[in-house]
């Protein structure tokens, strides 16, 4: 059964994990198959081996049907896309026309493609990308815009920065539009993640609570020094 299929309430089955519903409908334009996009990144290794790219591509690959339902089932063709330099089929699937996408990547841009009139941003900064997602969600709740979400994906590594935990710890406290997509291949580079980290559960920690008897520094008090 496809993935698709198996989608169900707020957790989804399958491989990909969620706590959001599902969209009733899909408003995304394009109709891409798994086959369009491993075709495009085809066209794009051979351009690259070919010379014809002279700035560092990063291909996407293996996750076409995860991402097919991602956009067509919970994100919406007004939404906001921010990610990291992997990023081409997330440009497609996002409604960007393939020829502007290729034309960027052509001319070197590939691992910071930018099309904000669709609402697309990506930094080659592992986790870069996080701050400013959080900010335009900041914006889009300011100025009570609730037709759009934020969605921001970043990979298994980039997850296990400060920079991801302060991003959610903002995000959650402000209550902000913004749903975060781990790519999760198990890998930095060429470094298996759990192999880096471990794969226990994050250490539990005590907590106490208490009022303060005195302000942050000194004693509230003006002293003149004769
Ligand atoms: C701030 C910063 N430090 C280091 C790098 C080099 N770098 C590029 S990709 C990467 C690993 C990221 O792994 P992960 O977040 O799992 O993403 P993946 O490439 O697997 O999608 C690193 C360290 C970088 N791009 N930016
Ligand atoms: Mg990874």
């Amino acid at each position: 059964m496809p993935l698709a299929e198996n989608l169900r309430g707020k957790l989804v089955a399958g491989d990909i994990r969620s706590p959001l519903r599902r969209r009733d409908h899909a408003t995304h334009r394009n109709e891409l198959t798994a086959e369009d996009l491993n075709g495009f990144e085809q066209e794009v290794a051979e351009a690259f081996n070919a010379g014809k790219i002279r700035a560092p591509v990063h291909l996407s690959g293996g996750n076409e049907e995860k991402l097919i339902d991602l956009f067509r089932l919970f994100i919406s063709h007004d939404d906001w896309i921010f990610c990291t330099y992997r990023n081409h089929h997330l440009a497609l699937l996002h409604d960007i026309p393939r020829e502007r996408v290729m034309d960027e990547i052509l001319a070197g841009r590939s691992q910071n493609l930018s099309f904000p009139e669709h609402r697309f941003l990506a930094s080659a900064m592992v986790g870069g990308i996080l701050p400013i997602a959080v900010g335009v969600a900041l914006a889009l709740k300011r100025k009570s815009e609730h037709s759009r979400n934020v969605w921001c994906f970043i990979g298994d590594m980039a997850a296990t920065t400060g920079a991801f935990a302060e991003a959610r710890y903002y995000a959650g406290g402000h209550d902000l539009p913004i749903n975060f997509v781990v790519e999760d291949n198990g890998m930095s580079c060429d470094s298996p993640t759990k192999a880096c980290w471990g794969s226990g559960l994050p250490k539990p920690f005590t907590r106490y609570v208490y009022e303060r008897r005195w302000p942050h520094i000194n004693t509230g008090k003006w002293i003149t020094f004769k």
